[in-house]
């Protein structure tokens, strides 16, 4: 079964949780322990990537992780030059929020032939990023212009112009460390207004504000940096079982 099936199968009983694991942050004996931790712990997929390459261990890190779990393991690529064969599949990001063509359509350009060489399952996803209360990285790479946190109109706007360009997966994203996560209101929102599943990320730091979000309407909640700040089971533990306790 296709990765993204599987996720949407997952969406229709209860909330899913994704832990992120930045390759470039981490060494190879910790991409083992942290993934199997994650996959015992309850996460029901692991997105790996973030917005820089600081190294060359991303694809023998990837591979670690790929051997380590037998839950889903997706590429979140900062760049073109993440897309490597050791993934089920990969988000093919295009942030709908930015104007910059590179983001939008140059940087996907350079992927899809290895995508095809690869024969790596490429998720076509909407990313739209919201103001966070801080500059994040994705902010300064991506060059892009956050949407305002109370302009619920013009999230919706991007949202629905994202499902009818015909993504199959709309991500919301306050940035890696944000000092605030996606408004509920928000989530409420588009959820209302489209049927796109949706992914919520950034700046979520505790099990009772994952369920906010997964209860707002988010199918996939996406934490990263509060584990890399410190790396914490327990907290893994309790996210997930805060995530699946919201039913469909
Ligand atoms: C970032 O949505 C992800 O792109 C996760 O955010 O690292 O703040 O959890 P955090």
């Amino acid at each position: 079964m296709k990765v993204y099936d599987k996720l949407i199968k997952l969406a229709k009983h209860q909330a899913s949780y994704f832990c992120l694991l930045d390759p470039d942050k981490i060494d190879k004996q910790q991409a083992r322990k942290h993934a199997t931790a994650c996959e015992v712990n309850g996460a029901d997929g692991i997105l790996v990537g973030g917005s820089l390459m600081l190294n060359n261990n991303f694809d023998e890190n990837l591979k670690a992780i790929k051997e380590s779990v037998s839950i889903p393991v997706i590429i979140f690529p900062g760049i073109f030059n993440f897309v490597s064969p050791h993934a089920d599949a990969l988000l093919l990001l295009s942030v709908v929020t930015s104007r910059n063509p590179q983001m939008l359509i140059g940087e996907q350009v350079r992927a899809a032939p290895l995508i095809r060489y690869y024969k790596l399952e490429a998720i076509g996803t909407a990313y739209m990023l919201i103001e966070s209360g801080n500059n994040t990285s994705v902010h300064y790479m991506s060059g892009s212009f956050p949407i305002p946190r109370t302009k619920n109109d013009i999230a919706i706007a991007h949202a629905l112009a994202s499902e009818y360009l015909g993504f199959k997966l709309l991500y919301l994203d306050a940035g890696s460390g944000a000092q605030y996560s996606i408004p509920d209101t928000m989530i409420r929102e588009i959820k209302k207004n489209v049927s796109l599943p949706l992914v919520v990320g950034g700046g979520i730091k505790t099990p009772e504000e994952a369920a906010e979000k997964a209860n707002a309407g988010a199918d996939f909640i996406v934490t990263g940096d509060i584990l890399e700040k410190q790396w914490d089971v327990q907290l893994i533990k309790d996210i997930a079982a805060a995530v699946h306790s919201v039913k469909r």
